[in-house]
């Protein structure tokens, strides 16, 4: 019985060794190596491409990352359960990367780096981290561990999500009639949706409008949620302060595009999180713990909602 692994390489030495350690009784394969076909059980990859219909004895597949929307759910046969990342790294990554993005706009950091360029001094008054709204749009793993911790420097937090949840500290606004209240409340939106029919192109005009004027993105979701004109529009209105991207349509950011120019974005290159090998290994050798049992694997994705 077989995994095969299809990402890359390097990573991909570290996850051979932590399986020859803990699954010993389980080849591990290292695509394109992929030796012989039918006794591959488990692939995972970022893009399986036409692997899923091709290894003719395939159980699960598993994604390399926590989205899925890279993969074609049309070429993976339906009796496949389809199984997303869940793992500390990628969750401690993304709290790193938000909270200092919520930060630096907290602290007008923004600002300043523009009064350094005209050696400006000139201080701005400290506003209290509660008069700061902080909303998050996504309350799955990453957006509920990402208002824990900002929770923690006294920002006024809320999120968004389709179905209700429940947050300590946090006030849960639920489905879209309840999106232009939690707007309106927001100094500080944070997209961390899954990318979807219903979440592509969400971050677009109305959503801008619906905000407070003033307020500021952090973009951590995926690319196509964002409508980077309508963005820079609100921006050049005045009524969007500032932008943390670290997502764009397409990948990577054209070197014409406005968003590099803009002074108050500031880009980064789809490194907010990623996983981490070695953890990422135990992830995947626990699910196979769980799937060989007869149990429900963690982080399996509902193919009609498409996350
Ligand atoms: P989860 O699946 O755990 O959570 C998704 C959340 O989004 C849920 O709360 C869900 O609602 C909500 N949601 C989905 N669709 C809608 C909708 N139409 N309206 C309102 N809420 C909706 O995902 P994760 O937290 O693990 O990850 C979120 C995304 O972060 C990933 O899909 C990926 O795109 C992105 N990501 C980006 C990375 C980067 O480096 N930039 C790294 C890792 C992930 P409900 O609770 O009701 O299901
Ligand atoms: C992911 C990502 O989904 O890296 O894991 O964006």
């Amino acid at each position: 019985m077989a995994v095969l692994y299809k990402s890359d390489p390097v990573r991909g030495a570290i996850w051979a060794e932590r399986f020859a350690q803990r699954a010993p009784d389980m080849a591990f394969r290292m695509w394109p190596d992929i030796g012989d076909p039918a006794a591959i059980r488990y692939l995972v990859a970022w893009q399986p491409d036409d692997l899923a219909v091709t290894l003719p004895n395939l159980e699960v597949v598993f994604s390399i990352g926590a989205g899925v929307d890279q993969l074609d759910l049309t070429r993976i046969p339906a009796h496949l359960p389809v199984v997303r990342m869940i793992e500390p790294g990628i969750v401690d990554g993304m709290v790193e990367y938000v909270t200092e993005a919520v930060l630096a706009i907290h602290r007008d950091l923004f600002d300043y780096a523009l009064q350094q360029q005209a050696r400006v001094w000139k201080p701005m008054p400290l506003r209290p981290a509660v008069s700061r709204r902080v909303g998050v749009l996504g309350l799955g793993l990453l957006g509920t561990a990402v208002l824990q911790r900002l929770r923690l420097f006294g920002f006024t937090c809320a999120g968004w999500s389709r179905s209700r949840r429940d947050i300590e500290g946090v006030e849960c606004f639920a489905g879209d009639t309840a999106l232009d209240a939690f707007l309106a409340r927001t100094d500080v939106l944070v997209c961390l949706l899954p990318l979807t029919d219903a979440t592509r192109g969400l971050l677009a005009r109305h959503v801008f409008a619906g905000l407070p004027k003033g307020a500021s993105i952090v973009h951590v979701g995926r690319g196509q949620q964002l409508a980077a004109s309508d963005l820079l529009d609100a921006m050049d209105a005045g009524h969007i302060h500032s932008a943390v991207i670290d997502v764009t349509d397409p990948e990577p950011l054209p070197f014409d595009h406005r968003l590099w120019i803009q002074p108050r974005v500031r880009i980064t290159p789809h490194i907010a999180s990623a996983t981490c090998a070695v953890t990422a290994a135990d992830a995947v050798l626990e699910n196979l713990r769980r799937h060989r049992a007869g149990k429900p694997m963690i982080g399996e994705i509902d193919r009609a909602r498409g996350y």
